[in-house]
């Protein structure tokens, strides 16, 4: 098992899936979402609408990759931060679900941008060592997954995650 943090554009992995950090209604934007459906192509949108009414907060929805080189696109919906306990729980949960996803689909390699922290505000590390954790303590107890790689986007958030990680926050 492998976890892994490149500084890149995730559109450009060759990982199985990638997620989206995405609105609940799914209804596409800026950012990374902007970024996947321009590179995916429009059978990502023809498919989201065809199959899903959005998706809730914390939650995640997949498609198929379209022009991608990734077969899936798991489409996660973190949350607009407001400060409130809440919000780790829901980014916890955006995480999660975007893994069992992955068990429930036979996907074995993930890339992952840092979700919630751009148009969202969610601050960077608390973001960072929510994602590491919650990947650290998924993939104890599912050794189906093979890779996930943290694809950042910024040096700013590439260097917040290497050293979440460094420091061993995902040893619990
Ligand atoms: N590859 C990897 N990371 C990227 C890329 C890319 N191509 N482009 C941007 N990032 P954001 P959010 C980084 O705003 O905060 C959209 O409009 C970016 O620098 O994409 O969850 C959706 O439709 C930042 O570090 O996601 C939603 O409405 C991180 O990805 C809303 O934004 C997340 O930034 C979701 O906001």
């Amino acid at each position: 098992m492998a976890i892994e943090f490149v500084k890149g554009d995730i559109t450009k992995q060759d990982t199985e899936a990638i997620a989206n950090a995405a609105n609940s209604r799914l209804a596409g934007g800026g950012g990374v979402d902007g970024a996947i459906h321009h590179a995916g192509g429009a059978e990502i949108m023809r498919e989201l609408k065809e199959k899903y009414r959005g998706c809730s907060t914390g939650s995640a929805v997949i498609t198929g990759g379209g022009k991608l080189k990734a077969k899936y696109v798991i489409h996660a919906v973190g949350p607009v931060y407001s400060g409130r306990a809440s919000d780790a729980q829901l980014l916890t949960s955006a995480y999660r679900k975007s893994l069992e996803l992955c068990t429930e689909n036979n996907i074995c390699s993930v890339a992952f941008p840092s979700i919630s922290t751009g148009a969202y505000g969610y601050p960077v590390r608390e973001a960072a060592l929510i994602a590491v954790k919650t990947v650290g303590d998924y993939v104890k107890t599912h050794p189906e997954i093979k890779l996930v790689r943290f694809v950042l986007f910024d040096d700013e958030t590439f260097q917040a995650y290497k050293e979440v990680y460094s420091r061993g926050v995902m040893v619990s």
